[in-house]
């Protein structure tokens, strides 16, 4: 498609605008079509940046090799461009918006040249559902376009729902790598590599994403952090509805009883797994809605109804094997697209964990090396051969386990919220909170050791992650947290409640001396679901402690391998960690949010502590 085919005025002068200073050689709308996804990955292939890979083990996919300056979010590097910088909070990188539009301007001057401008009409969430919303991506990656098709709904249908004046969240990404006159990307990842040169900028107070320099992932895929999460959680809080960085799964009981459970675990963490978990304990069954964003709002009936915007899965491959995540091992057996991965000798793609040996003599690694093939799927001693945010994009309905209703456009009623995030010691396996402004309190401090998802962070080191929200809140975390509370109390106050899902907070990385894991996880984490399952239905499986309530003894079955004393240790308070916990967030966590912190949170806190020393 054309500019001149576009009904949309408002689209139609925007994208002309671009395109004068960006100064590609073409520009082209994107339709969406199986035609387009093709034409795409032929450029990528011609272009040496994509690998087909054997289309016996592998039909329809293939292998990109980013740079290595661009191989996960950069955290440093994203703004939030609020008029006042107190809108942003403590908890985002504030820039004057002015000031920025004006340096980014000049980025973007001549950025294209030698390229195509794509324009991707894309829906997040089912199209024409009242929950979705439509993007527009403004890209010169090829990548991006297909990335795009598999994680979004792109095409004449958003189109057609936008119609002549309908709103869209306007998103410009270049990889700020033009072409000169005969030159071509020549198999190297076009980006920027200084990542002090790279810009991931939001503009909340008029809802525009403007991205510079980098081709990978959250960063280059507008619709997933960027709209998804920064975007729509102020549009949610200005609405009265949640976007939230959590999973979404449909849980049934030996009885056929169903519910839905929502999950915020912080990247790299466990979503993913979770939501397509293989449950070990008979008769329960888990399936897919979504495994990373979740939209919700409240229905008629007083419940919160949750969809999943996206389309795909962007997850994380290393760690991934049929015995860890068997559902999404078949999820990405054709039509996936894998970053960063190990390539074998006979072109399937291999990664730590993956559950086996690499075939061969020689593999080569992420950054291109040859490399002698791992006997075991364990980490060479050296450097691994896939990055440890090595990424795969299939589509979602490639899931074996996707529920027949994930795309129903009034969304799946939710019945319990989980939160938590990679702890060694101190949290317990798992705790319900009191009330609703309890488990806003727990969310509020939940912490979590830094992850190989963000590239300018510390891997390793804790560090406060609210919700599993920090790099993805759009405005002040202290309003986020009272728009929760708010949230809640509007419930209590028109006597619904009862409705509100309840709040649990879970915690699969609890370590031993040895530095050991205490609990398998993955599918053994079922009996963690099913107990909260039947909390949900409000059986006596708990004891009420000063930090929550935890499994009665015995009401969860200790998996195999796991000893009593161990089991005993994973579900009780362990009152000194609690209490450095509690100390910590009342010096330096708390005050960074000054007066933005809600006065019941420091409540809650009192409480707490006064619980721990009584
Ligand atoms: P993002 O896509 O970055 O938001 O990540 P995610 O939260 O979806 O995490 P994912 O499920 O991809 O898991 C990330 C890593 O955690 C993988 O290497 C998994 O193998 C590991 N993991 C997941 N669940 C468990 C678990 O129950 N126990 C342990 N020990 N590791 C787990
Ligand atoms: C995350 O980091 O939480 C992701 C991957 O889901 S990315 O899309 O790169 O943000
Ligand atoms: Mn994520």
């Amino acid at each position: 498609m054309n500019i001149n085919e576009l009904k949309h005025a408002g689209l139609k002068k925007w994208t002309e605008e671009w395109a004068a200073l960006m100064q590609p050689d073409s520009v082209e709308i994107c339709d969406g079509t199986r035609e387009e996804y093709d034409r795409m990955i032929k450029i990528l292939v011609d272009g040496g940046l994509g690998t087909p890979l054997n289309p016996e083990k592998k039909p329809g996919c293939y292998l990109f090799r980013s740079d290595p300056s661009d191989v996960a979010r950069a955290e440093s590097r994203t703004f939030i461009a609020s008029k006042e910088k107190i809108e942003a909070g403590p908890n985002n990188n504030w820039t004057d918006p002015v000031e920025l539009k004006k340096t980014m301007t000049e980025l973007y001057r001549g950025c294209m040249k030698g390229r195509t401008m794509y324009v991707i009409p894309f829906s997040m969430g089912p199209v024409g559902s009242d929950i979705a919303k439509i993007g527009m991506e403004i890209t010169d990656s090829p990548y991006v376009v297909v990335n795009m098709h598999i994680m979004t709904r792109v095409g004449k249908e958003v189109l057609k729902v936008l119609g002549a004046d309908g709103f869209f969240v306007p998103c410009i990404h270049s990889i700020a790598k033009p072409l000169a006159k005969g030159e071509s990307d020549n198999g190297k990842w076009p980006c920027e590599p200084d990542v002090q040169k790279k810009y991931i900028s939001h503009f909340p107070d008029t809802y525009e994403i403007w991205s510079y320099g980098s081709g990978y992932g959250g960063n280059a895929l507008l619709g997933k952090k960027c709209l998804a999460l920064r975007i729509a959680s102020v549009l949610a809080r200005d609405e009265g509805w949640l976007a939230e960085h959590m999973l979404i799964l449909k849980i049934t009981n030996p009885e056929g009883k169903v519910k839905y459970i929502t999950g915020a675990l912080p990247s790299a963490c466990g979503k993913t797994n979770l939501a397509m978990l293989v449950p070990t304990l008979p008769g329960w069954k888990v399936e897919t809605i979504g495994d990373d964003i979740a939209w919700m709002k409240f229905g008629k009936d007083g419940r919160l109804y949750a969809i999943n915007p996206e389309a795909g899965f962007f997850g994380v491959a290393p760690g991934t094997s049929t015995q860890s995540n068997f559902n999404a091992m078949e999820s990405i057996k054709k039509n996936t697209i894998f970053t960063n991965c190990g390539l074998t000798e006979d072109n399937d793609i291999w990664w730590e964990e993956i559950g086996y040996g690499a075939p061969g003599e020689t593999i080569i690694d992420w950054k291109g090396n040859k490399r002698p093939a791992p006997k075991t799927d364990k980490k060479p001693a050296d450097e691994p051969i896939a990055h440890a945010n090595a990424r795969f994009t299939a589509p979602a309905r490639q899931c074996p386990v996707i529920a027949p209703e994930w795309e129903d456009p009034k969304g799946v009623p939710i019945s319990a919220f989980l939160f938590g995030g990679r702890r060694a010691a101190t949290i317990p396996l798992v705790n319900q909170s009191k009330s609703w402004v309890h488990g806003v309190f727990m969310g509020s401090i939940t912490g979590s050791e830094i992850t190989a998802a963000a590239l300018d962070l510390a891997a390793g080191t804790v560090r406060r992650d609210p919700f599993a929200m920090l790099p993805f809140c759009g405005y002040n975390m202290g309003d986020y947290f009272n728009h929760w509370i708010k949230l809640g109390q509007k419930s209590e106050a028109e006597g619904r409640g009862g409705e509100l899902p309840k709040i649990f907070f879970i915690n699969w990385f609890r370590k031993n001396k040895d530095g050991k894991f205490m609990w398998p996880g993955y599918s053994e984490n079922s009996r963690v679901l099913a107990w909260i399952f039947d909390r949900c239905d409000g059986k006596d499986n708990c004891v009420q402690t000063a930090i929550g309530n935890l499994p009665k003894p015995g009401a969860i079955e200790p998996p195999q391998g796991v000893s009593a004393e161990t089991m005993n240790e994973l579900c009780s308070v362990d009152i000194d960690g609690w209490k450095k916990e509690i100390a910590d967030v009342r010096k330096d966590y708390y005050p960074q949010y000054g007066d933005r912190l809600p006065k019941v949170l420091y409540d809650e806190l009192d409480a707490i502590e006064k619980r721990l020393n009584g």
